[in-house]
């Protein structure tokens, strides 16, 4: 019988093969771990809190119910706060930069992320997921500045994603790979569940709201048009964690286009398409903005948002072809 590996095990393990590496990545990880146990706690009876939150109840700490993705959002931050491994935060629920000051002040890994993603599907209870980015600091004796986080998704030292569904599960990278950590909560540990995860290079399954189709480009409704002709299975689950994580899984492509109602598309460079675009690449995949590498654009401002073509590279080369 194979035998279980946990995720802080993994990563030691993985440490060790980076020779200079001092344990901060490690203990970094630990942190993001922790806070996704927690929130992963909080999800599981989302719906309990609804109905007592129906109520004007109080939670244990005796705090008005917040929104989860808010919560969510003070946990990472709480988390990576007293781990002392993170300078700087960049949150899609926080309009500048959060700086750690304390202990953290001059670590050297900065952290983009969306806590809890897809937030509106809680309420009908609909796999969510967290996505995040690390970077490093080029200079920790400085202090940290909203420009340090615009950079491209190739200077990322790792990314991942938990999502919160049937199970919970944390996928990332670091750069050589991608590796499945399944939730046991029998012992509360991530357990190595998806080794080496490669997404393929051809699928059959199409992710797109086609509600917005009338208002996309031709060259978008030419590629759904394609996909349908082709009989592929059109799943969209509104929760972008989670349609990513089928498509890695069994092949398919993952679109938000640039619409008349969003110009830009709807996700987030940052926090949300370059961390999956990490995660996408070194699975084999591929990630665009339609014409671009998503891992090469050069942000201009922190909570920029870009159209997003993601998943199997023959399909998002081919719908790069009617862009
Ligand atoms: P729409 C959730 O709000 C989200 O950011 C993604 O998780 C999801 O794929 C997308 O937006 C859904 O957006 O406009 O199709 O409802």
């Amino acid at each position: 019988m194979a035998t279980l590996k946990t995720l802080n095990e993994f990563i030691i393990e993985k440490q060790s093969e980076h020779h200079n590496a001092t344990g901060e990545f490690s203990r970094l990880f630990g942190d993001i771990t922790i806070a996704a146990k927690i929130i992963n706690r909080e999800v599981n009876k989302a719906g309990l809190v609804d109905i007592t939150g129906a109520y004007g109840t109080e939670n244990v700490q005796g705090e008005a119910q917040q929104k989860l993705d808010v919560y969510a959002n003070e946990i990472f931050i709480g988390a990576l706060r007293n781990g002392g491994e993170c300078a700087a935060i960049a949150s899609e629920e926080d309009e500048d930069i959060v700086i750690l000051d304390g202990p953290s002040a001059n670590s050297k890994y900065l952290v983009a992320m969306d806590p809890l993603d897809g937030s509106s599907n809680i309420d009908v209870n609909v796999s969510i997921g967290t996505i995040f980015s690390i970077f490093k600091r080029k200079d920790t004796s400085v202090p940290v500045t909203r420009d340090e986080f615009l950079r491209k998704g190739i200077e990322q030292v790792a990314a991942g994603y938990v999502i919160y569904g049937s199970s919970t599960m944390l996928v990332y990278t670091t750069g050589s790979g991608v590796n499945g950590f399944t939730l046991d909560p029998s012992i509360g540990e991530f357990c190595l569940s998806h080794p080496d995860m490669k997404i393929k290079e051809d699928g059959k399954i199409y992710s797109i709201n086609e509600g917005n189709i009338n208002i996309s480009t031709k060259g978008v409704k030419e590629y759904v048009q394609d996909c349908q002709e082709q009989l592929f299975s059109a799943r969209y689950i509104g929760s972008l964690v989670a349609d990513f994580h089928r498509n890695l899984l069994k092949g398919g492509i993952y679109i938000y286009p640039a619409t008349e109602k969003a110009p830009n598309g709807k996700l987030r460079l940052l926090y949300e398409c370059s961390p999956l675009a990490m995660l996408a690449e070194q699975a084999g995949g591929k990630a665009s903005d339609g014409k671009n590498r998503i891992m090469e654009i050069d942000p201009t401002e922190l909570h920029q948002r870009v159209p997003y073509y993601v998943g199997s590279t023959k399909m998002v080369e081919k719908a790069e072809s009617y862009l």
